[in-house]
């Protein structure tokens, strides 16, 4: 198995101490940190993806490899700070809209965005449209991802979408939603630009969206 196997095996195990142990053996090795992504982390992640999606994953299997993803990023992302062939996917505002606690789903999205080589600022939840705004703005970012997971705050995200065109933003960014009471249609209806049924269709979707 070569290096890049053990790592993306291990992520998909969700062993952190080991995806540490062989980012830094790979660092040793003369490995370019934006060789990692591509070749280890990205299709571990989508691997991830796929089993999620086929059912053979569940949340927590997801969380622990997310983690475990993450036990590479940490390492990486600060070597790769003006690296010019390592520029990120896109630079997405990532959080939970305003008067909504709920945080699980959007972390795990989030992680997943960031092991697919996206930069995230992430706003936490229960984020206004202002703090969005002004995200985006000092960001520079070219995608905005929003969850809700209460019937009574996804009206939030049309409020976030008037934001960002009033300020204007909107012809800059493409917007993607979703959380559990969030659909395709309602998507559709608030002017967004795309809606994700579960994490991997978070990433490929923005993928998508970054590219068009
Ligand atoms: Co609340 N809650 N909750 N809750 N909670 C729900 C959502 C609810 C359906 C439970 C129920 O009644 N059956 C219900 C909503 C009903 C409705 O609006 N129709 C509800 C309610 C009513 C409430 C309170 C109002 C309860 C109260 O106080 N009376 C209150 C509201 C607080 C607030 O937000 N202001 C409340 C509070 C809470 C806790 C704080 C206790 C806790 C949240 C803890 C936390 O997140 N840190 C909580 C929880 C845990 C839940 C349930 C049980 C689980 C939610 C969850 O984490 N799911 C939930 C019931 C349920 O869903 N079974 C419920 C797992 C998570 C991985 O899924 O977030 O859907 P999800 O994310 C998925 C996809 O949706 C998608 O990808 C993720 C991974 O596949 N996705 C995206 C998510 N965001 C995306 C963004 C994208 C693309 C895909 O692109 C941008």
């Amino acid at each position: 198995m070569s290096l890049f196997e053990e790592m993306q095996q291990a992520i998909i195990d969700g062993k952190a101490p080991v995806v540490k142990e062989l980012t830094q053996k790979a660092l040793s090795e003369g490995i370019k940190p934006a060789d990692i992504f591509p070749k280890a982390i990205v299709p571990a992640m989508d691997e991830v993806g796929r089993r999620m999606r086929d059912c053979e994953f569940f949340i927590p299997e997801v969380l622990i490899a997310a983690r475990a993803a993450r036990a590479a990023t940490d390492i990486l992302r600060p070597l790769l700070v003006g690296d010019a062939a390592a520029r990120p996917a896109g630079t997405v505002v990532c959080c939970t809209v305003k008067g909504d606690l709920h945080d699980i789903g959007k972390n795990i999205v989030a992680m997943m965005l960031e092991s697919a080589g996206f930069r995230i600022i992430d706003l936490g939840a229960d984020v206004s449209a202002e703090k969005i705004v002004d995200a985006v703005r000092a960001h520079d970012a070219n995608l905005v991802a929003m969850s809700a997971l209460l019937t009574t705050t996804m009206v939030n995200m049309k409020s976030v979408i008037e934001a960002l065109a009033a300020a204007g933003l909107r012809e800059k960014v493409k917007v993607m939603v979703g959380g559990a009471p969030v659909t395709e249609s309602w998507a559709r209806s608030i002017g967004a630009d795309g809606y994700g049924k579960d994490a991997p269709a978070a990433v490929d979707l923005a993928r998508s969206l970054a590219a068009a």
